[in-house]
């Protein structure tokens, strides 16, 4: 999910491209306005952490990008592009590492485990509307 950053800051293009280039297939996209509800379950786990609420008004502050990816271990691989949580320690190279400074303005949110991604999915998609099952023409030459 492209946070409200990355997406006023223009980087939508350059991000989607990153995750194409490294063989990755897109499965759905939507631009969404947060509600501040959505944003609070999305990040559940850190609601006891002193940052939360500006966090969640963060994310709540303009449209996101959401997408769905799909690929050989897609979950681990995207969490590789897009580099450490506090950009100042996320490898250049990265997509924070590259775009960002600071850890509460860090361009891009990528699900941590399969059972995040799963649980992520059905949050920001509900019944995966807009979902296409489709494969590039050019995945054998991509995938073995
Ligand atoms: O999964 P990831 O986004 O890399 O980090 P999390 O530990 O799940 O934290 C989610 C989100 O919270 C992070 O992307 C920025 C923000 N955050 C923060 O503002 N300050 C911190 N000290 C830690 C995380
Ligand atoms: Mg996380």
């Amino acid at each position: 999910m492209i946070k409200p950053d990355g997406v006023q800051r223009g980087h939508v293009g350059e991000i989607i491209s990153r995750f194409e280039k490294k063989g990755m297939v897109m499965k759905a996209l939507k631009t969404y306005q947060c509600p501040k509800a959505v944003a609070e379950e999305h990040y559940q786990d850190l609601s006891s952490k002193p940052f939360f609420g500006d966090l969640v008004n963060y994310i709540c502050s303009g449209p996101v990008v959401a997408m769905i990816w799909e690929g050989p271990g897609v979950v681990k691989s995207a969490r590789l592009l897009i580099g450490a949580t506090n950009p100042l320690e996320s490898a250049p190279g990265t997509i924070r590492g590259d775009l960002a400074v600071e850890v509460g303005r860090n361009v891009i949110h990528g699900s941590d485990s399969v059972e995040s991604a799963e649980r992520e999915i059905e949050l920001w998609f509900g019944d995966k509307a807009g979902c296409v099952d489709w494969q590039p023409t050019i995945t054998p030459w991509v995938r073995e």
